[in-house]
């Protein structure tokens, strides 16, 4: 997941801090609860007002940024002013609301579809309508909420949308610990939310606090990761990253890694479903995160059919579309080289090499080389990977 206009646009709406904010403690206090209950009954699972301290996270950046590991995600090396210091995006601005907002969908088990190499696996996250536009409206919302009650409020939404260290900003307020995964944990929810803020410009009191890191020895995220993609807990090399390699990146997929990816087409969550914190993961009631043209569960030569116009009209309003027609087939012949393949499998990937872009061809190529070894190896080495990779499976199930 990306973000990153870059933006000093100002606030919404705008006041001249002082202006309209003659509250006394009292009232800002009584506000600033009631913001957080304002937020529940708009669908977050949770926000907490703070004014970020990001020196730490900061310097931590870049030495991440240094390493080489965010890839071709140059962006992440811009404006590293504004992310240290977040609130100078936004004009007047003086408090972040961090929020966040449970994810996941009622949709077929993980597990089976991962299982099933015929089948596609998309990340939990993006099964329905694009998150930024959901959770950016209902930010909207909780402003406008506050803004009856201060008469005017200055006020900037943010989802995933600016130069923005969201996670470090989360933990900061309290909403959860860094897995070593990287991703923010909640007690009480896992990890399969958003995360998004409302940078507001009255003086709230902060509800920030210390969340304690519930990781302990734990290293069943960092084991599991299909491309090995970890450096160490915490340290992401996301050049390794399937999330990475299937919607970020927009060139070829490192050979040495294309088996690794199995039959995952758009995003990972292997780090996440092993987690056992998920068990507390809440099933998100949000309409727009149910599984659309059941890409829950659906077979990668259904998709693998789909022309570039049938992809713009099935993606329409999905963060799906950022991967383009080009890469999501390219996705695919990854995907179909690692399937079961048959008859029909080959027929489709001659059929569409005769007519693609060559970096879907030279999947498509790969596809068929993967495809043709298998159907050497004998019927014995395949029984003895399949019941190997069987109980490699019991066995994550059984730590789920
Ligand atoms: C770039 C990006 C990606 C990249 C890089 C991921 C990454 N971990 O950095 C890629 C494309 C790989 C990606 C993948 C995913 N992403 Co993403 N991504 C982002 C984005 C836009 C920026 C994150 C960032 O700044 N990364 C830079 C690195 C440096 O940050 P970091 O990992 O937090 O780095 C810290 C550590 O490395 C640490 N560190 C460095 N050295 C050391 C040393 C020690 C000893 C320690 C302890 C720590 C430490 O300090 C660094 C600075 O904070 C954010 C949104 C945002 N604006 O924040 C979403 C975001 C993090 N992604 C999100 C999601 C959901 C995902 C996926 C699950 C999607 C999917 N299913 O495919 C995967 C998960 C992969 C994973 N394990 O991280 C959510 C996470 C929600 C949550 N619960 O935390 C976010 C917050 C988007 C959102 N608004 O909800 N993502
Ligand atoms: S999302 Fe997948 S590939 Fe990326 S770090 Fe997690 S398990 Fe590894
Ligand atoms: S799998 Fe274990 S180590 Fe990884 S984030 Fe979850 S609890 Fe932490």
């Amino acid at each position: 997941m990306t973000s990153d206009k870059p933006s000093t646009q100002p606030a919404e709406q705008h006041s001249t801090p002082g202006e309209v904010h003659h509250f006394n403690q009292q009232q800002l206090q009584k506000l600033a609860s009631d913001i957080e209950i304002w937020a529940l009954e708009l669908g977050f699972g949770q926000a907490s007002i703070i004014i970020p301290d990001l020196s730490l996270e900061h310097r931590l950046l870049k030495k991440w940024l240094d390493k080489g590991y965010h890839g071709q995600m140059h962006y992440l090396a811009n404006h590293s002013e504004l992310r240290r210091k977040p609130l100078d995006l936004v004009p007047h601005s003086c408090r972040i609301i961090s929020v966040r907002m449970d994810y996941s969908p009622p949709a077929k088990n993980s597990i089976d579809i991962l299982r099933d190499r015929d089948k596609a696996y998309i990340a939990r996250y993006t099964l329905g309508r694009d998150y930024h536009k959901t959770v950016k409206k209902r930010l909207n919302k909780l402003a406008e909420r506050i803004a009856q009650e201060t008469a005017q409020l200055g006020y900037r939404a943010f989802v995933d949308s600016a130069p923005i260290m969201e996670r470090a900003i989360a933990e900061q307020a309290g909403l959860g610990w860094s897995g070593k995964h990287t991703l923010l944990i909640n007690r009480k929810a896992g990890s399969y939310f958003f995360l998004a803020e409302l940078f507001i410009d009255i003086p709230l009191p902060t509800s920030e606090k210390k969340v304690m890191n519930n990781c302990g020895r734990c290293t069943a995220c960092l084991d599991i990761c299909p491309t090995q993609a970890f450096v160490g807990a915490n340290i992401l090399d996301a050049r390794r990253c399937i999330s990475y390699l299937t919607i970020e990146s927009k060139e070829a997929i490192p050979v040495e890694l294309r088996s690794k990816i199995g039959n995952r087409i758009f995003g990972c969550d292997d780090c996440q479903l092993i987690c056992p914190w998920n068990k507390f993961a809440q099933h998100s009631p949000e309409d727009d995160f149910k599984p659309r043209h059941h890409l829950d569960d659906i077979s990668l030569l259904e998709l693998f059919d789909w022309d570039e116009a049938t992809f713009l009209k099935n993606t329409e309003g999905s963060a799906i579309r950022r991967t383009g027609h080009r890469g999501w087939l390219r996705n695919i012949a990854v995907a179909l080289g690692n399937s079961n393949g048959g008859t029909e499998v080959q027929q489709a990937l001659e059929e569409k090499l005769l007519d693609c872009h060559p970096l879907v061809g030279e999947h498509i190529q790969w596809a068929l080389t993967q495809l043709a070894g298998d159907h050497n190896k004998t019927r014995t080495e395949q029984l003895l990977v399949s019941s190997a990779s069987d109980r490699k499976q019991a066995l994550q199930l059984k730590r789920l």
